[in-house]
Formats: C-alpha cells, sequence, structure tokens
C-alpha cells in the first residue's frame, strides 16, 4: 500500500469513499474543498440520511448497495470505514490492482499539527483515553480527545489545534493506518475480541501492535505479554503492572504507592478504593503522566477526580440491600471476566455475585468465561443470540435462560437477597435486542428503576 500517498497534494484523484456512518461523513466533510473526483459506497441498498447526503455534497457520486467485482480498482485511494472488512473481495482486488487503502485515522496522520497519544486495547480504551484527557487538563494543557470513542478523529481537525491529541483506537481503525507516530502510543490489554472479523487470535493481536509504529513512548501492559511492542521497535519502552517496578522502564505499586524510578507518584490512601481493573487503568494513566513530566499534582488529581465511564461498572441503585451494576459495554469476554472478578473481590460478607449476559457472541469462545462464572458467579440470567453457548459452559442447576432484559432482572430481583450483588457485564454486543450498548444499558437501568413500584407496594 502506498502509506505516502498524500490525498491532499494531487488534483487529478479519483478517491472511493466506503461507508457512509459517522466516519464516511466526516471523511466527505474533510475532503469536500478538495478538486478530486469523490465516489461514496455503502453496502446499505437504502440509507436513511441519503437526501441530506446529496444535498450537502452534490458533486460526490453515491453508490450504494453490494461492491460489485472490479468497481473499486479505478480509484487511486479507498478511504475505507473502520467497520468495513478489508477482506472484502472487492477492496481485496482494488489492492491487488495497486490501489492505496486506508482510513480515516491515516488521512488525520498525514495532516495533525500536534503530539498524539494513542490508545488501544481489547478493553478499557475509552475509561483509559478519558482519563487521560482529564490528565492534561490537570496539568494545564488543552486536549482533543476523539476516534473510538464516538468523535470521529477527522472533526478534531476541524478546529485550532491543542497542546495533545488524545485517540482511541480501534483494531479496525488500525487495520489502515500506516502514518501514526504517537508521542505515547498504549497497548493496555489484550483478550479475543471481533473474531468474527479476524483469521485468528494471534493476527488480531498484531493489528493492536501497530499503536507502536514510530511511537516515542511505548506504554505495555507487563501482565499481558501480548501487549509488548515487537522486537524491532525502536521507541522508550515503559510498562504498568500491579506489582512493584524493577526498573526505571517500569511504573507499578510498592509500600501502597504508584512508583516510578525508585520515585513515589502518589499514595493509594489518596485515590478511591477501586477493583483490580481499574487501579491498572490508572497505572496506565500514571505512565503518561510520567512520559510527560507532567506534576505529581496533576496525577494526584486525575486520579482521585475520575468518575469513571456510564455503563461500565456503574452502580446503579441498591434496592433492599442488593446493589445492581450495569456494565452494558462489557461487549467481550475479557471485558466481563474483568467485571465479575472486580466486583466478586468487594462483595460484602455473605453477599453472593448474580451475572446478566448474552448477546451476539461475535465468533467468541465462552469457555473461559464459563470458568470464571463457575468460580465467581452464584447464579446467571442468560438472554439473547448467546444464551445457548454460554449456557454449555455452566452447570443447568445454575443459570436461566430468559426471554428480555425485562425478564432477566426481574428473575433476578426474584432471586436475590440483602448483601447481594447484580451484574450485567454481557460479554456480547447488543445488536440482536438493542440499538446499541447503551439501549441495552438504559433498557436495564429503566428495568431495575421498575422494580421500585413492585416493592413500594410490597413494603
Ligand atoms: N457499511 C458498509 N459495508 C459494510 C459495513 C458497513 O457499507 O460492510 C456501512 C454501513 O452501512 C454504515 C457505515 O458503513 O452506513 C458504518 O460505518 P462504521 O461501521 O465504520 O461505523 P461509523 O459510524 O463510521 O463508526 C465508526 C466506529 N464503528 C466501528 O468501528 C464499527 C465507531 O466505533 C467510532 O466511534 C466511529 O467510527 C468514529 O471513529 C464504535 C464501535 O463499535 C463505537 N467500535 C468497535 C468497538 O469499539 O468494539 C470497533
Ligand atoms: P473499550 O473502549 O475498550 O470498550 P471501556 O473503557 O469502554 O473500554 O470499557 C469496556 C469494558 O471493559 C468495561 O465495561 C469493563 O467491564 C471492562 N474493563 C475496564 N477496565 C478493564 C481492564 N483494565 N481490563 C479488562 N477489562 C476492563
Amino acid at each position: 500500500m502506498k502509506s505516502d500517498q498524500s490525498v491532499s497534494s494531487n488534483k487529478q484523484l479519483k478517491l472511493a469513499v466506503i461507508g457512509l456512518g459517522k466516519t464516511g461523513l466526516s471523511v466527505l466533510a474533510f475532503l469536500k474543498e478538495m478538486d478530486a473526483h469523490l465516489v461514496a459506497f455503502d453496502t446499505r441498498e437504502h440509507l436513511p440520511n441519503v437526501d441530506i447526503i446529496q444535498q450537502q455534497y452534490p458533486a460526490v457520486e453515491l453508490r450504494l448497495g453490494a461492491l460489485k467485482p472490479g468497481e473499486l480498482n479505478e480509484f487511486d485511494e479507498l478511504i475505507v470505514s473502520p467497520g468495513v472488512p478489508v477482506s472484502e473481495p472487492a477492496i481485496q482486488q482494488a489492492i491487488d490492482h495497486g490501489v492505496s487503502v486506508v482510513g480515516d485515522v491515516e488521512l488525520f496522520c498525514r495532516q495533525a499539527q500536534a503530539p498524539i497519544i494513542a490508545i488501544t486495547g481489547s478493553n478499557a480504551k475509552s475509561t483509559v483515553s478519558t482519563w487521560i484527557a482529564e490528565l492534561c487538563e490537570a496539568a494545564g494543557k488543552s486536549v482533543i480527545l476523539a476516534g473510538n470513542i464516538g468523535y470521529p478523529v477527522l472533526e478534531a481537525l476541524s478546529v485550532p489545534a491543542p497542546d495533545y491529541y488524545v485517540l482511541e483506537l480501534s483494531s479496525f481503525q488500525l487495520e489502515t493506518t500506516y502514518s501514526l507516530n504517537a508521542e505515547i502510543a498504549l497497548l493496555l490489554n489484550i483478550t479475543p475480541d471481533h473474531m468474527d472479523r479476524y483469521d485468528s487470535f494471534l493476527q488480531y493481536a498484531a493489528v493492536k501492535e501497530r499503536i507502536f509504529s514510530n511511537g516515542k513512548w511505548l506504554v505495555s501492559n507487563r501482565a499481558d505479554e501480548l501487549t509488548l511492542p515487537s522486537v524491532e521497535r525502536t521507541g522508550i519502552r515503559l510498562s504498568f503492572g500491579l506489582d512493584e517496578p524493577a526498573d526505571s522502564t517500569a511504573v507499578g505499586i510498592q509500600g501502597g504507592r504508584f512508583v516510578f524510578a525508585q520515585q513515589a507518584l502518589c499514595d493509594l490512601a489518596d485515590l478511591p478504593s477501586w477493583g483490580q481493573h481499574m487501579l491498572e487503568n490508572a497505572l496506565a494513566v500514571a505512565c503518561v503522566s510520567v512520559a510527560l513530566q507532567f506534576p505529581k499534582e496533576a496525577l494526584k488529581q486525575a486520579l482521585s477526580n475520575f468518575k469513571g465511564l456510564k455503563h461500565r461498572c456503574e452502580h446503579v441503585k441498591t434496592i433492599h440491600g442488593v446493589s445492581w451494576c450495569n456494565d452494558s459495554k462489557g461487549t467481550n469476554v475479557g471485558a466481563a471476566i474483568a467485571a465479575i472478578s472486580s466486583l466478586h473481590g468487594r462483595l460484602p460478607i455473605g453477599g453472593r455475585l448474580v451475572l446478566l449476559a448474552g448477546g451476539v457472541g461475535k465468533g467468541a469462545d465462552f469457555t473461559v468465561l464459563g470458568k470464571t462464572i463457575q468460580q465467581k458467579v452464584a447464579r446467571s440470567f442468560l438472554f439473547g443470540e448467546s444464551a445457548n453457548q454460554i449456557a454449555e459452559t455452566l452447570l443447568e442447576r445454575d443459570y436461566e435462560i430468559t426471554k428480555s432484559m425485562e425478564e432477566a432482572v426481574n428473575r433476578a430481583y426474584e432471586w436475590t437477597q440483602s448483601g447481594d450483588v447484580v451484574l450485567l457485564s454481557p460479554a456480547c454486543a447488543s445488536f440482536d435486542m438493542f440499538n446499541s450498548y447503551e439501549h441495552r444499558g438504559d433498557v436495564f437501568v429503566a428495568s431495575v428503576q421498575a422494580l421500585l413500584p413492585v416493592l413500594e407496594s410490597e413494603s
């Protein structure tokens, strides 16, 4: 692929924008002023916003429906949205014809005028990216947070450059990015996800590792070997972990403090009491503070003020001593295991953990999740496409299959007693029953709230 080709330098270019969701629309806006022939594709036959697109971009040729064999071969460059697999035959044919295939993040990197802090991982990306943005602000720096978090990177180029861009990057985005040279690149963790899109787990892990391409500071997770940069990477290594730091490439915990190079960064006593996975996330944030030499006060402020994000292990309500927790963003096995382990480690004495899970499995193997559930969860209420597949990893007496979120919540309510914790951490995508993970979380919260009239009439 022609990674050095600049779409902004050649007036004769013929460009294809593939996928017309958030990313595709941001690409059209970015390329609007260019004197290039733009053709926009979407494999959906009917786009709800087609009239608006045609009105806003009258010069853009719109082609809807399945991509035809060979129809992309005539282009100079394809700008492909992250949700469109590059394995799509028409895209592969174009690659074979020497056509350059890039994503929006590549276009962004070619133009960005401020250092980039790039974050990827199977889980915790949004949490850590947001936290890093808050850290930069606590240190008095201006920052734009963009990428997979929901704000397309090219939209960030339409406003003045900040001191730092903080980019949450997915594996899909990394696949089509060649010019990333992050000031700091963080690879938080790697557990299986999107296995319906990759040939193997190792292929997925190798795509994640691309975050380190030409990076200055390369930050990895000591507890997860797959996050280490490959040997040929030249940047400065830094790792985070819950253990004691062995040398000055490591941030860790020693004597009740976050420590780097024998220096205390902050006291655990000054921070909220988090579960293990949030502590790991906080250590990743501390690595950024170390690399950018921010004052310790800024780190302490950012760590102690962080409120967490909606739909991530979010406490909803305690009803008659039963605590209800919304982790709807737990969309893969690794996330659900982290949430289960974190809450299990903090159960009140005699309390039991109850799990609500299920949805679109994305080709996942639920065996490891099953083992964790068997060890840590007293009862599971399963729903959606993968309910039976998850059930196969459990003992029959330990789960129930339910037809809806409302039914799962009601059954969990009937089953629990004071001291128990009910966790929604589905380990699956939401699209079989909901519009999004936010919608799923909202339905869960509404179902929990709806228990109250029942309670009121009971008491
Ligand atoms: N489309 C096709 N053909 C296909 C697939 C999709 O034409 O084979 C079209 C769809 O019809 C639709 C458009 O492409 O019109 C959607 O594009 P998209 O799926 O790339 O989604 P965007 O709206 O552009 O949002 C993307 C990210 N989505 C995905 O990666 C699936 C958003 O991440 C991201 O916030 C946004 O760009 C801005 O950068 C979401 C996500 O689910 C949150 N990410 C995955 C995750 O976090 O696990 C990776
Ligand atoms: P992402 O953007 O990668 O999906 P989020 O910050 O949105 O990450 O969190 C997604 C889920 O990941 C949360 O719901 C939580 O259960 C889980 N999670 C948070 N931190 C960690 C961690 N350090 N390791 C594993 N899972 C985590």
